[in-house]
C-alpha cells in the first residue's frame, strides 16, 4: 500500500563502519538496549515513542496550555479519550507504565491474581511490586510461532474459568491485552473479549483491557472476524473498549507521541482513587507527568490512530518485511502481527542452547552485519527470578510508525539473510551483568566464541526484490 503521508522533515542516519559496530556492541555488553542510537543505521527496537508525528501534532503543540491544573490541554485529551473509546474517567500518566503502576496499587492486594494472555514486562513487574501474582490464562497457540491460528492473542476460556473458580474472591483484575505483545503482536478476537467479559461480570472481577495496540487490534478484527468487515475502526474501538472495565493505554505507540500514556477507567470510586494517587507519582491530574503539549500532541494522535488507511499502510509494512524475510528462508513467527516482525531464534540458531540466550545472541549478531538494531524477547525478557523457561525464544524487529520506506526494509531483509547465510557461525553468550528488576533492559553478556566477521562496510548490495 502506498503510504498515505509524504515527508516533510528528515532526520539524517548514516551505517557506522563494520570496526565501529564490532567496538559498539562490545562496550553495549552485547545489548541492544546499551547501545548509542547515534551507531544504529535502521533502528527497530522498538515501536515505542519512535513514530512520527503529524503536522496537525506539530501544530496543535503549539497550542499547549501549560498551567498546572485545569488545563485547557487536558480537557481536550478527555474529549479525545472519550470520543474515541467511551471511558467516563481519564488519568494521564507520563507513560503506559506510570498507567499499570497506579493501577496495580489500585487493585492489587498483596496475595491477589491477575489473569492475562501471556504477560508484558512492565505490567507483570507492577502486579508484582504490589504484592500480587500472575497468571498466564492465554490460548496454547500464543506460545507456538507455527501454528497459524489468526487471534493468538485470545484468552483461553476454560483455563481463565479453572482460575476463576479456584481463587474465588483473590482475583484483582482481568488483564486482556490487544495485540498480544510477546506473542508476536497478535490480536484477540471480539466474541473472546466478550466471553471474557461474560465471565468477569458473573465473577464480579473488573476486566481491564491493555489497549496499547488497540487500533491494529481493531483492524485484524475488521479483517478476520466475521461479521465486523463493514464496520470503522472508531467503532471497532469504542466496541472494544466498551466490552471492558477500563483500560491502560502507552500513548508512545498507537497514539504517534514520544511520551504519554493513560489510565481510562469507568468505575467512580476507582477513579478517584486513581487521582488520589496520580499526585503522589505522576502529578496532578490535569497532567499526570506530561506537558500541556503533550497532551494536544496526544488528543490529535487519539484521532489519527483510528484512521484506517494509517493503521492499513502499518500492518502492511509489517506484513511486506515478513514476505521478504519468508522469502530468504527465515524462520519468523506466523500469522504477521501488528507492529514487528518475530524472528523464530530456537529454529535461527538451533545450536545455541536456551540458556545461552540464542535471541540476544542473534540481535547482537543483526546490529554487527547491517547496523539494524532489534530487540531480544526471549529468556532474559521472559525469565522469572529462578524459575525455568521454555517459552518463546524471538528477535523483535519492531516498526516505528510513519519513519521508515520500503527501501529501509528492503535493505534489513538482506542484511538479516546474510545473518542467516553465517547462522551456524553465531556464538551463544554468558550474561555478567543482571539488574534486580527488568533484567533484559541493562544485561550484559560476553560472546562465548569470537562473533563471525558478518560485518558489511557497505550497505548490502544484492536486491531481494528485483522489481516492484
Ligand atoms: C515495547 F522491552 N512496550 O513494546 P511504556 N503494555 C504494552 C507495551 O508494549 C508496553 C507497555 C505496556 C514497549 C516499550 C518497552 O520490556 C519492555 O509506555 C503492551 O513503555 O511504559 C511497552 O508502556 C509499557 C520495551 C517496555 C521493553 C518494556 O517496546
Amino acid at each position: 500500500m502506498v503510504p498515505p503521508f509524504k515527508i516533510k522533515v528528515v532526520e539524517p542516519i548514516a551505517l557506522p563502519s563494520a570496526a565501529q559496530r564490532r567496538e559498539a556492541i562490545e562496550q553495549a555488553g552485547y545489548n541492544t538496549f546499551l547501545l548509542r542510537s547515534e551507531d544504529v543505521f535502521i533502528d527497530l527496537l522498538t515501536d515505542s515513542g519512535t513514530s512520527a508525528v503529524s503536522q496537525e501534532q506539530r501544530a496543535a503543540m503549539e497550542l499547549g496550555d501549560e498551567a498546572y491544573a485545569g488545563s485547557r490541554s487536558f480537557f481536550n485529551l478527555e474529549r479525545a479519550v472519550r470520543e474515541a473509546y467511551g471511558y467516563r474517567h481519564v488519568i494521564p500518566a507520563h507513560q503506559g507504565r506510570g498507567a499499570e503502576h497506579l493501577l496495580a496499587q489500585i487493585l492489587v492486594e498483596p496475595g491477589q491474581i491477575v489473569p492475562s494472555n501471556l504477560y508484558f514486562t512492565t505490567s507483570r513487574e507492577h502486579v508484582e511490586l504490589a504484592g500480587g501474582v500472575w497468571v498466564d490464562v492465554s490460548v496454547p497457540e500464543a506460545s507456538d510461532p507455527v501454528s497459524r491460528f489468526p487471534f493468538k492473542g485470545n484468552i483461553d476460556l476454560a483455563k481463565l474459568e479453572n482460575v476463576l473458580r479456584a481463587a474465588d474472591d483473590r482475583i484483582a483484575f482481568i488483564r486482556h491485552e490487544a495485540c498480544l505483545n510477546m506473542a508476536g503482536g497478535q490480536p484477540f478476537s471480539i466474541a473472546n473479549l466478550a466471553a471474557v467479559q461474560a465471565r468477569a461480570r458473573a465473577h464480579g472481577v473488573p476486566l481491564i483491557l491493555d489497549a496499547t495496540r488497540l487500533s491494529e487490534n481493531a483492524l485484524f478484527v475488521k479483517d478476520h472476524e466475521r461479521g465486523y468487515a463493514r464496520h470503522s475502526l472508531a467503532e471497532l474501538a469504542r466496541t472494544i473498549a466498551g466490552l471492558s472495565d477500563g483500560a491502560i493505554f502507552s500513548s508512545k505507540k498507537d497514539h504517534f507521541v514520544p511520551i504519554g500514556g493513560l489510565l481510562a477507567l469507568n468505575d467512580d470510586e476507582v477513579a478517584r482513587r486513581a487521582r488520589e494517587l496520580v499526585v503522589v507519582y505522576e502529578g496532578f491530574p490535569h497532567y499526570g507527568g506530561l506537558a500541556g503539549h503533550d497532551m494536544e500532541a496526544l488528543a490529535v494522535g487519539i484521532r489519527e490512530s483510528l484512521h484506517e488507511p494509517t493503521v492499513r499502510h502499518y500492518v502492511e509494512q509489517v506484513a511486506y518485511l515478513g514476505a521478504l524475510l519468508q522469502d530468504a528462508g527465515v524462520p519468523i513467527v506466523l500469522p504477521l502481527g501488528a507492529h514487528a516482525v518475530f524472528i523464530d531464534a530456537r529454529r535461527f540458531t538451533p545450536h545455541i542452547p536456551q540458556q545461552q540466550f540464542p535471541a540476544q545472541a542473534l540481535a547482537a549478531a543483526i546490529y554487527v552485519a547491517g547496523g539494524v538494531r532489534t530487540m531480544e524477547r526471549g529468556i532474559v525478557s521472559g525469565q522469572h527470578g529462578d524459575e525455568p523457561y521454555d517459552g518463546l525464544e524471538l528477535v523483535r524487529l519492531t516498526l516505528p510508525r510513519r519513519v521508515y520506506t520500503a527501501e529501509h526494509l528492503e535493505y534489513v531483509a538482506r542484511s538479516v539473510a546474510e545473518v542467516y547465510e553465517a547462522r551456524s557461525e553465531i556464538p551463544g553468550l554468558r550474561m555478567t551483568y543482571a539488574p534486580e528488576h527488568l533484567r533484559f533492559f541493562q544485561a550484559r553478556f560476553k560472546p562465548l566464541a569470537p562473533m563471525p566477521n558478518l560485518a558489511q562496510d557497505e550497505p548490502a548490495k544484492r536486491e531481494i526484490v528485483e522489481t516492484r
